[in-house]
């Protein structure tokens, strides 16, 4: 350490209001009179910022070149949510930072909502990275994430009309206070081009003469750990021009044209791909994963290893692990750097390889599995795929030599497929060339090995586990709901947000009262809460004395919004005839959030279909006292955190062997909501923690589901045999949600009726029986309370913290290593 150490602002509100001034005069260049609101709350981020970067400079140093182990993770997303609150938390600031600012007549809750998130990933897979990332900075591991940085994150929604348009994110726009470029860290990436064989000394090397470079530049966030002064580093890509497109511009005589062609390196991180189930094949997505791990990798070696490094002793030191089959090219890369341009044997680099990489999968469904065309495989890296085909042949070697000359079953295993035309499936290249795969829950990591890598898990069942996954207690516990955390501190003592299964020593206040009255205004307080946000940010008015049924996620036929919505039209339909009384009927209302991908037809046909019942639910005068639908737009991380703690009903209903975990499920347990769900992902554990009297089971079993698929499934069947689902069909389809336009949703009905993929009509009946146990369980508020709070309780096996543990002791080995001083 030569730098001279500079004191960190004071941990007082004089400390803070200090910092604050100066990073609103001398970074912001205004002051408080002139100051908008984006100058205020940069201002602010900045303080936060300055309180944690000689904790970032000193866990930073202690990684840098220490012979210790750590771990690298690779995902293509983040979906880190707003920074200023964690960074609050983090450093024990919130309090100070509160009376700073007022004494400076400044709101908090002013200044943190005009912190755009940055929603840099789609859903479950990117929040999950951003979960992780949490768990290993608080847990003191050696830890960096590596990833893209997307000029545009996932699209913002709006409603034309009840349907889905999707916006630009533009979220850099307002400035970008959390994190800090380094251009002279600067990695050169390759592409295209042609290779060639030559021998030297009679040893045969392969050289590849790209086509085609572009510059990555490396932006670093912090990652700070709770309360703990360790704050990890997350280093997103950014692409740019390499300076060959500027010697162009001199050489060309079209200037213009020239830098306009600067452009075309640039498009590589500008924007995320919004779908999330079934992958285009789109070469530049390839582009930008190739991208990221080639910069990744070479970042670790040759910065953070640094010279001298024996590469031969790589598996003592890093475990890359892969999020998904997004960034598997890194395999062949590696293998690249070390056979290429290390000068390894082959065998020897292979070994180092598979050592130096897990893969975690977070799919069952087929039509998900990554796979691309050889040929774009070879146009753009086509060194690489020489390495794959080369790791195939001696792959499938093996598999004769240890299964005979099953042709069969060699084309099963095949990194390559055949048809419909030739790809490498990466998911296979995944299995092959890592040490260990794991599923992202029990009944997921079981359905890997039994469905979607059978031959895999018979060839290597050691290589296969389990890490069910879990979520940060800092942000959808502490920072999302500020009540139920002191409620539980005040029970229990603080230490419950790094040991979350101490949440075990609230089960006997289950029985007591008064903590059930203190949990039921907790819950109260935030519905208010969500009342006041939805009003402001979406001009939606929703009753906080009812229900708070709520379903969020990423809009999928699989995930069966579908289902809720016959659920809402059944109810509707007997309220509307009277069958159900409006009066002393148990009050409703049903939230839903959802995005969908923008090529995705029919679930956007569903985000219309449930725009359009609600708007006609909330417009009966009748109906709409005892039911009420709110569907706000551009459901994100921030809309989470306030929904989330409001919600009594966490809506689970996938089709039984579909959904690999899920892990809003636990965020909703955590905070006291009860689950309605399928035995699905990780509901199963959700509901063995919490007991079956606390949770609400309804469905097809995954055995059941597939026996019925196999027999043949016939929906209409159904259809014939149940009137109240065939009113419900029958409504939709008749025009009563569209204006008497029958033509709408058709599409919608008939696929129910005639294929119904996910099975939406067999678990119907079962379905609206749950949700009447719900609506009497409901009735007695006092029972309620109970289970919600024995949820809390019992659910702290959910805590990402455990998932890092799981990783640690199966996959990883890497010890924890405190920051002194
Ligand atoms: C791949 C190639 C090209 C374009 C896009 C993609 C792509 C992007 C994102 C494919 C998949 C995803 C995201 C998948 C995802 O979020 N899966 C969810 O992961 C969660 C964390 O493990 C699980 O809880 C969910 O069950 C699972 O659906």
């Amino acid at each position: 350490e030569t730098t001279p150490p500079i004191a960190t602002p004071e941990h007082t509100v004089e400390g803070f209001v200090r910092q604050y001034l100066r990073e609103l005069t001398y970074t912001q260049g205004t002051t408080l009179e002139r100051a908008s609101v984006d100058d205020k709350y940069l201002a602010l981020a900045r303080t936060a910022r300055a309180y944690l970067m000689s904790r970032w400079n000193r866990t930073v140093t202690q990684q840098y070149r220490q012979p210790v182990r750590g771990v690298a993770y690779l995902s293509a997303e983040y979906l880190l949510g707003r920074q200023l609150d964690n960074a609050l938390i983090a450093s024990g600031l919130e309090d100070i930072a509160q009376e700073a600012l007022a004494s400076l007549g400044l709101s908090l809750d002013e200044l943190r909502a005009a912190e755009v998130e940055p929603g840099l990933g789609n859903g479950g897979l990117g929040r999950l990275a951003a979960c992780f990332i949490d768990s290993l900075a608080t847990m003191n591991i050696p830890a960096i994430g590596y990833g893209i940085r997307y000029e545009y994150g996932i699209f913002r929604q709006t409603f034309v009309d009840g349907r889905q348009v999707e916006e630009p994110d533009s979220w850099l726009d307002h400035g970008s206070p959390w994190e800090i470029a380094r251009p002279e860290q600067e990695v050169e990436i390759a592409f295209g081009g042609h290779t060639e064989k030559t021998t030297v000394n009679g040893v045969e090397r392969t050289t590849w003469t790209p086509g085609w470079s572009v510059l990555a530049i490396p932006y670093n966030y912090m990652v700070p750990g709770y309360l703990n002064g360790r704050v990890n580093t997350l280093r997103l890509w950014s692409a740019r021009a390499t300076r060959a497109f500027d010697l162009k511009i001199f050489n060309y005589g079209d200037y213009a044209a020239a830098v306009r062609a600067q452009t075309f390196a640039e498009n590589i991180t500008k924007v995320l791909y919004p779908e999330d189930s079934t992958p285009q094949g789109k070469e530049l997505r390839l582009q930008q994963q190739y991208f990221f791990v080639a910069a990744s990798l070479h970042d670790y070696i040759e910065r953070l290893l640094g010279e001298g490094f024996d590469l031969r002793r790589l598996p003592e030191r890093i475990t890359f692990q892969l999020n998904d089959t997004h960034p598997v090219i890194a395999i062949p890369e590696l293998m690249r750097i070390l056979v290429d341009l290390k000068g390894l044997a082959w065998d020897e680099a292979w070994e180092i390889t598979r050592k130096c990489f897990a893969y975690t999968c977070h799919t069952l469904l087929p039509e998900a599995l990554e796979v691309w065309p050889v040929e774009l495989m070879s146009r753009l890296l086509p060194r690489h795929m020489e390495i794959i085909y080369r790791i195939n042949d001696e792959f499938l070697a093996q598999v004769r030599e240890r299964y005979g000359d099953d042709e069969m079953l060699v084309r099963r295993m095949s990194i390559i497929a055949e048809h419909p035309e030739r790809a490498v499936r990466m998911a296979f290249l995944a299995s092959v060339g890592t040490s260990k795969i794991n599923g992202v829950a029990e009944l997921h990591s079981q359905l890997l090995r039994e469905k979607v890598l059978t031959d895999f898990a018979d060839l290597w069942p050691e290589k296969f586990t389990n890490v069910t996954n879990g979520v940060t207690p800092r942000r959808f516990v502490r920072l999302s709901n500020p009540g139920l955390s002191a409620l539980i501190t005040e029970a229990i003592g603080d230490g419950w947000a790094t040991d979350l299964e101490r949440l075990r020593e609230l089960e006997p206040l289950a029985d007591d009262a008064a903590f059930r009255a203190k949990f039921r205004e907790v819950k109260q307080a935030n519905k208010h809460r969500l009342v006041d946000l939805l009003a402001r940010r979406d001009g939606i008015v929703i009753d906080p004395d009812t229900m708070l049924d709520v379903m969020v996620k990423r809009l999928h036929e699989y995930k069966r919004q579908m289902l809720k919505v016959l659920h809402v039209v059944s109810t509707y339909d007997k309220l509307r005839t009277g069958e159900l009384d409006p009066a002393s009927a148990v009050h409703r209302t049903v939230v839903f959030g959802a995005k969908a991908a923008p090529g995705y037809k029919m679930a956007k046909e569903i985000i219309a279909l449930i725009n359009h019942v609600g708007a006609r639910v909330n417009a009966d005068p009748v109906v709409s006292q005892a039911l009420r639908v709110a569907f706000p737009a551009n459901y994100n991380v921030t809309v989470a955190e306030t929904l989330i703690p409001a919600a009594d009903l966490s809506e689970q209903i996938s089709l039984a062997g579909k959904e690999a975990s899920g892990t809003g499920n636990m965020k909703f347990a955590l905070n006291g909501a009860l689950t309605v769900g399928t035995d699905d992902g990780a509901n199963v554990e959700i509901r063995q923690l919490v007991g079956d009297d606390h949770f609400f089971l309804f469905g097809l079993t995954e055995p059941e589901a597939s026996a019925i698929q196999e027999a043949g499934y016939r929906p209409s069947a159904h259809y014939e045999q149940n009137p109240s689902l065939r009113h419900a069909l029958d409504l939709i389809a008749s025009g009563e949600f569209s204006g008497g336009d029958r033509s709408v949703f058709e599409p919608i009905v008939s696929n129910l009726l005639y294929e119904d993929r996910f099975m939406v009509l067999a678990d119907y009946q079962s379905y609206m029986d749950a949700q009447e146990r719900v609506d009497a369980a409901y009735r007695d508020q006092d029972a309620w309370s109970r289970s919600a709070v024995l949820n809390v309780a019992r659910s702290g096996f959910f805590s990402s913290d455990r998932s890092m543990r799981d990783y640690l002791d199966r996959i990883w080995h890497v010890d924890p290593m405190p920051i002194e001083g």
